[in-house]
């Protein structure tokens, strides 16, 4: 467990799966925080001050000293807090391959599923589709490597690439609601949805996951917004 001492503070947002896997950190390794949700039209000074560079959440507070992008945050508490969970591996080769998926689930697969939903239009949507499909594929023919095929009952056997794939079901079943677009389906990728709800279980999981309506009517509400602009 975290000290008495230690003052740790997240500024998130809701919707945000890149917020969710820092608060599922947080929560699977013990470490007790405050939250503080931002309007994102309408930023805290605290926010703009903390991450000026982007300006955007979540960002970590760590007695006083602020920290931004998620999966620098997640390094950053597993080197401060070191109980276990271990969020990374011990061995520097097996750290370099669990940073390169890391990096290739965030940038080519949540991304992209964010680009679609901003899509100026159709022609725009159905490239990013192939795009999230194919990179979807690619990890579909490393999840053997990657993942262990354990069902996670709490948040002691999870690692890093375990939240970010947790945290990629919400994210994928409310952008394709709010589209009316089934585009990933788990006949195709068996291996990566089994992966994706092998958490489902995990109080932090749980406790963190947004609600499904309130995700499909936000989406809805900015993909209609970019489409009007
Ligand atoms: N690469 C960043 C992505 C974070 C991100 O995109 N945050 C969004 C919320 S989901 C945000 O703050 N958006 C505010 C804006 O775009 O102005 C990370 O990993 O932390």
């Amino acid at each position: 467990m975290a000290e008495i001492k230690d003052s740790v503070k997240v500024h998130g947002m809701w919707a945000s799966p890149w917020v969710r896997r820092v608060t599922i950190a947080l929560k699977i390794k013990g470490i007790p925080y405050e939250y503080f949700e931002e309007d994102l039209k309408n930023k805290s000074q605290k926010l703009l001050q903390y991450n000026p560079a982007k300006k955007l959440v979540p960002v970590l507070v760590h007695d006083g000293r602020p920290i931004a992008e998620s999966l620098i945050i997640l390094e950053y508490i597993d080197e401060i807090w070191k109980n276990s969970p271990n969020l990374f591996p011990n061995l520097p080769y097996q750290r370099a391959i669990v940073r390169f998926w890391a990096g290739f689930i965030d940038l080519q697969i949540f991304e992209k599923l964010r680009d679609v939903v901003k899509a100026r239009n159709d022609q725009d949507e159905e490239k990013i589709i192939k795009e999230i499909q194919e990179n979807v594929k690619k990890l579909e023919a490393n999840v053997k490597e990657l993942y262990s095929g354990i069902t996670h009952t709490n948040g002691e056997t999870m690692q890093i690439l375990d939240i970010l794939m947790v945290t990629l079901l919400p994210i994928i079943n409310g952008v394709e609601e709010a589209m009316s677009v089934k585009f990933i389906n788990p006949e195709n990728f068996p291996l990566a949805f089994s992966w994706m709800k092998s958490g489902e279980g995990v109080p932090a999981v749980q406790d963190t996951v947004p609600n499904h309506e309130k995700l499909v009517s936000f989406l809805r509400k900015l993909r209609q917004h970019i489409r009007n602009l």
